[in-house]
């Protein structure tokens, strides 16, 4: 493998020119295991990874952290230090979402990437509003945008294709197919975007078939992260993390998880509008924290028992704000963590402080 087939250019190479004096080596981040990073180096080599004091620090919000795809200088340890990411490259495409609460913010779903596949289908996962919020991300970010109608075995041709004419008709920028994992050949079209050094990352609800399309493109190498469901003994493998792989034939994929990622691509003024009748009823509260639990003085459960409310609304409602809190309280946990990383580091003896870009450059 050479650190073409990775997606790396003369741009980068321009760009890391000053780390080859200090012995740092250019790698690909291909996943995100919270504390630390998998990485993949020119030699086909894939190490874990560790962020640097510098790269964290110089960080001035999350989105600037190192995320999936980005390019890193890594300085390689040994038996006794970990593998550190000294600098991270500059991004030449950036997929994000912003998120707005308190204050903007915004998560990196992967970087580097020149090709976004949205997977849907005709039936239940269609939904042309949450479409047009995927499409104006993709748009931002200058990614090419592809969307796959997919399972079109089970629904009909005529379903199959209004879906993929509404969703043409409303972003003229994207190239639509319908496909079918049932059908191979309606997944062709897919191969002319592989090329190598080429990134393409598949986005779409969780089920809608993102990691089968991907491992038929991977002609069914891709390792399943998931185990079987003990209980149901039916192989559902959703996908947890987000990752990176290289084909072969040249190409570079990126799977992402799915329904973390819909509900967390749902900002908080778009949870507010699909729940606004629920928002409304909040207002009448007896305490503006309530939590909506069964004790008096909650304006929900009153409408709920007169049957004015879905209980599945407030459920829905629940779930969200939920994952949102969620989300919030892992990147805590991950800052910490580092934190106290750094904390160790410096009481460790002098050597390894030599090492450690932040002393040297200081
Ligand atoms: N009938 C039919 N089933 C499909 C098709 N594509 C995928 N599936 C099935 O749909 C289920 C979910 O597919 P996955 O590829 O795991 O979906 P995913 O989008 O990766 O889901 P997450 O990882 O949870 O986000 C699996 O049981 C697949 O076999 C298709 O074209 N037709
Ligand atoms: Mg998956
Ligand atoms: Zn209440």
């Amino acid at each position: 493998m050479k650190l073409e087939d990775l997606g790396w250019n003369w741009d980068f190479a321009k760009e890391f020119s000053p780390f080859l004096d200090k012995g740092w080596h250019p790698a690909r981040l291909i996943r995100d295991n919270k504390i630390t990073y998998g990485a993949l180096l020119g030699d086909g080599r894939e190490v874990e990874v560790v962020m640097g004091g510098k790269v964290y620090h110089d960080a001035a919000t999350d989105a600037e952290l190192p995320a999936v795809g980005d390019w890193v200088a890594l300085e390689l340890g040994d038996e006794n230090n970990e593998h550190v990411i000294r600098a991270r490259l500059s991004r030449q495409t950036c997929f994000s979402r912003k998120m707005s609460g308190k204050r903007m913010e915004e998560q990196v779903i992967a970087a580097n990437i020149q090709v976004v596949v949205v997977v849907t289908d005709a039936g239940p996962d269609f939904n042309l509003r949450r479409m047009e919020r995927y499409l104006a991300i993709i748009g931002r970010s200058r990614a090419k945008a592809v969307v796959l109608v997919n399972k079109a075995d089970l629904f009909s041709n005529e379903e199959n294709q209004t879906a993929a004419e509404a969703i043409r008709a409303q972003n003229p920028e994207a190239e639509v197919h319908v496909t079918s994992l049932k059908k191979k050949s309606t997944l062709n079209a897919l191969k002319s975007y592989l090329k190598p050094g080429i990134s393409i990352t598949f986005i779409g609800s969780s089920g809608t078939g993102k990691s089968s399309v991907i491992n038929h493109l991977l002609g069914g190498e891709y390792q399943w992260t998931d185990e079987v469901n003990e209980i149901t003994g039916k192989g559902r493998h959703t996908t947890t993390a987000r990752e990176l792989m290289v084909l072969r034939k040249g190409g570079i994929i990126i799977d992402n998880p799915g329904i973390r990622e819909v509900h967390m691509w749902t900002d908080e003024t778009t949870l507010r509008e699909q729940f606004a009748d629920v928002e409304e009823l909040a207002r009448n509260c007896r305490f503006d924290d309530c939590r909506h639990g069964p004790h008096a003085g909650c304006a929900i459960r009153v409408a709920m028992t007169e049957g004015r409310m879905e209980p599945s609304r407030l459920e829905g409602f629940l779930k969200l704000e939920e994952e949102i809190k969620k989300l919030h309280h892992s990147r805590e946990k991950r800052r910490m963590t580092l934190e106290r990383r750094e904390r160790q580091k410096t009481n460790k003896p002098r050597k390894y402080d030599a090492a450690c870009n932040r002393a040297e450059e200081e």
